[in-house]
């Protein structure tokens, strides 16, 4: 029988997976057209990667006033950030804020995971099982779990003999942490362990950084934001709002138009120096228009960063085996960091360069590479996700025709407009694979998802239908179209998350949607003009 809140409900309109930014903001917008909507989160908190990435120097590389919901004018003029990168900490005090504010706990069932999800066609209706053992009925489901969220095995042989403490930055424990007197070690140099580095090293008596490929990290130039900044901006927040959803990446910035190969040393040098003096995290990008497409174009700026490294680093061999020479600047996302490349300058920081001594074995003492065993007190593992597809196939989701997303997906995920998987009807997702998710500001995006998907069943509804599914011919051709702008860049020449070499049998397919949000935008909003062009509605 079912009962009257939509949390403890058993039968609901829509059940969304993930209490995170996309999460939430889909609460609030399903609730907003009438619909009872269950919210389950795995976490013992709302925040999504926000919650679980709490580890010191957690940081947005996204300015604040930025990366923010920009659906309420009110929560726009309200809420101020500190800070030009919001930290781990005030983000979440932000997601807590917006969560009090538009009333959206009680929806919101924590510390329980969706493990699987199976389509009745009969009755147009997805039974949604979760670890609690909670079973509900819905007719929507939207997957807002997260394309950074499911963490990687680091797959190290003996890593569960280590006898000292083990940490994941993604999954750090709410307690307070202490380094103060240990050897402590870091193995991963993305984002996570470029930013978790300098503040570990501040604390540490020894830090050990286990490095397999440098990242190239950039200075973020964080500082306090001041009052008249942020009053100028709210001033015209509403605006600046407006250029945000129109922009090619979720940001506001003036494209570029010229090639790098077109300007001379001395003119590249300067425009590149305002670039890293910015502190934007597509700062380099964006000075030129062929960084991402011309090998040649790419190489003036991966030089310009490594001879920054240089510039740094005391230890020219240090120097050198932190500069990334095995793929084109960018085609990993860069880092931004705050006193990175400076902590190898403090005597007890040391790095190890996995690819001259290969870590052999964690041991229960520490970490033994080809040379010699370092003896640990704390490992803390950097190591990342399986990215964009992982949160999605960690749960048995079984569509209209027996088949499951595991087996369709096992060549690669397939779907159109990255929004729905062919047989798997009124299944939504947000931020997830062949979208423009994690190569734009993930604010916007997911308010540009979460608005489609809106609409899309209002749509169903006040028409009396009950069932929307992509066409197969529509996903072909998503796959196909996204497969080939991509193509046309430099990305997949790099083992990146981005093509999922990062995790040993997954499929290397290019994840992300590269032709921009305002372009996908466009796409998207002519398809639901259209009748809902490539998806089939009964
Ligand atoms: O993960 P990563 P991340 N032995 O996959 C190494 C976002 N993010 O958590 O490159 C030894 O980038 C691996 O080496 P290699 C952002 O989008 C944003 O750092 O595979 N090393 C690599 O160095 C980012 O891109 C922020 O050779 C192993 C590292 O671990 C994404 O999340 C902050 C290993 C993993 O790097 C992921 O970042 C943090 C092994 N067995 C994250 N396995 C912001 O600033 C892996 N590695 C907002």
């Amino acid at each position: 029988m079912g009962t009257t809140t939509a949390a403890g409900a058993d039968r609901v309109d829509a059940v969304v997976v993930g209490a995170g930014l996309s999460g939430l903001y889909q609460l609030y917008r399903l609730r907003a057209l009438g619909l009872r909507v269950a919210v389950f989160e795995a976490g013992e908190d709302i925040g999504g990667t926000w919650y679980w990435n709490r580890y010191p120097g957690a940081r947005c590389d996204v300015e604040s006033m930025s990366y923010s919901y920009s659906f309420s004018p009110e929560l726009d003029q309200e809420w101020e950030w500190s800070e030009r990168y919001a930290s781990q900490p005030e983000i979440l005090r932000y997601i807590h804020h917006v969560a009090d504010r538009f009333g959206l706990r009680g929806d919101v069932t924590l510390r329980t995971r969706v493990t699987s999800a199976a389509y009745d066609g009969t009755t147009h209706t997805w039974r949604v099982s979760t670890d609690t053992g909670r079973t509900v009925t819905t007719r929507f489901l939207v997957l807002a779990s997260g394309c950074m969220s499911a963490p990687k095995d680091p797959g190290i042989p003996g890593q569960n003999s280590f006898t000292g403490e083990v940490l994941h930055t993604a999954r750090w424990p709410s307690e307070e942490v202490s380094f103060t007197g240990k050897r402590v070690a870091v193995i991963g140099t993305g984002c996570s362990g470029v930013q978790a580095v300098p503040v570990i090293a501040e604390r540490a008596a020894a830090l050990t950084v286990f490095q397999r490929t440098p990242a190239y990290a950039l200075p973020a130039h964080n500082r306090p934001l001041l009052g008249a900044e942020t009053a100028e901006l709210k001033a015209r927040y509403p605006q600046f709002r407006q250029a945000q959803r129109l922009s090619r990446g979720g940001t506001v910035f003036e494209p570029p138009t010229g090639s790098a190969l077109a300007a001379d040393e001395a003119e590249r040098t300067a425009a590149y120096e305002a670039a890293w003096g910015s502190g934007l995290l597509s700062g380099l990008l964006r000075t030129y228009t062929d960084i991402l497409t011309d090998e040649k174009a790419n190489a003036t700026v991966a030089e310009f960063v490594r001879s920054k490294i240089r510039s740094i680093i005391d230890d020219a061999e240090t120097a050198e085996a932190l500069s990334p020479r095995t793929f084109p600047f960018a085609t990993k996302r860069p880092c931004l960091d705050t006193g990175y490349y400076a902590a190898y300058n403090l005597p007890h920081v040391m790095l190890v360069d996995l690819r001259a001594t290969p870590i052999e074995t964690i041991t229960p003492r520490g970490i033994l590479t080809t040379e010699e065993e370092h003896a640990l007190d704390t490992i803390v593992f950097a190591t990342g996700f399986d990215a964009l597809t992982g949160s999605q196939l960690a749960i048995d989701i079984v569509g209209s025709a027996g088949v499951s997303l595991r087996e369709k997906w096992a060549d690669g995920p397939r779907n159109h407009l990255g929004l729905m998987s062919a047989g798997f009807p009124n299944l939504f997702t947000v931020l997830g694979p062949l979208s423009p998710s994690v190569l734009s500001n993930i604010a916007v995006s997911l308010e540009q998802q979460v608005e489609w998907i809106t609409d899309c069943i209002a749509h169903l509804i006040g028409r009396g239908l009950t069932e929307i599914d992509a066409t197969p011919e529509a996903e072909e051709a998503w796959g196909a179209h996204v497969a080939e702008l991509a193509d046309r860049t430099l990305y997949p020449t790099a083992e990146s998350w981005y093509m999922g070499s990062n995790v040993p049998g997954k499929p290397k397919v290019f994840l992300a949607y590269t032709g921009g949000l305002d372009r996908y935008r466009a796409v998207c909003d002519a398809a639901a003009r259209n009748g809902y062009s490539g998806f089939v509605l009964s």
